[in-house]
């Protein structure tokens, strides 16, 4: 199972830490293509000097979405590049599950939130403290379509 994470880069990396820990969770279920989103090293800023180039990180990413057979977002930190990456698995069909932290205050784009479907789209309000649970689930529902 290859399995596509979606975090904030550039849109801010206050949610790193999340994202460590929902990628190791997600290692016990599949292969993360995108494991780098989790690294407490990549800054939104700091990354640039060595990274390589922006056409180069979009189409690679592109691809690693076409060949993923999950998509699993982390949307609490809002950021354009987690959006767009949403957009075009939606339309690559893929099957998708969006998890938001309401203790944040946050309110989770409309966008996102009326997406959901039931069945190709999740979205899953969760805490820290639910996050195994909401894997085993969704990944368990895989399993028995
Ligand atoms: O707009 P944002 O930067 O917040 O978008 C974050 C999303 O876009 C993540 O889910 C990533 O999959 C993707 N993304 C954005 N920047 C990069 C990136 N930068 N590398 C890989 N994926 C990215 C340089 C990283 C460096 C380790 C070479």
């Amino acid at each position: 199972m290859k399995i596509y994470f979606c975090g904030s880069i550039r849109g801010g990396r206050e949610d790193v830490e999340v994202y460590r820990k929902i990628v190791s969770k997600l290692q016990n279920y599949g292969r993360v293509l995108t494991e780098h989103v989790s690294c407490t090293e990549l800054t939104e800023r700091g990354e640039d000097r060595a990274a390589p180039g922006d056409r180069h990180i979009h189409d690679r990413d592109v691809d690693w979405l076409r060949q993923s057979d999950v998509v699993v977002a982390e949307t609490t930190q809002p950021s354009l590049g987690v959006g767009y990456e949403l957009g075009r698995a939606v339309d690559m069909k893929k099957k998708i599950l969006c998890l938001f932290r309401p203790s944040s205050g946050r309110n989770l784009s409309a966008m996102i939130r009326g997406a959901h479907d039931g069945e190709f789209f999740l979205v899953r309000d969760y805490s820290q403290e639910e996050v195994e649970n909401v894997l085993e689930e969704f990944f368990s529902s895989l399993k028995r379509t």
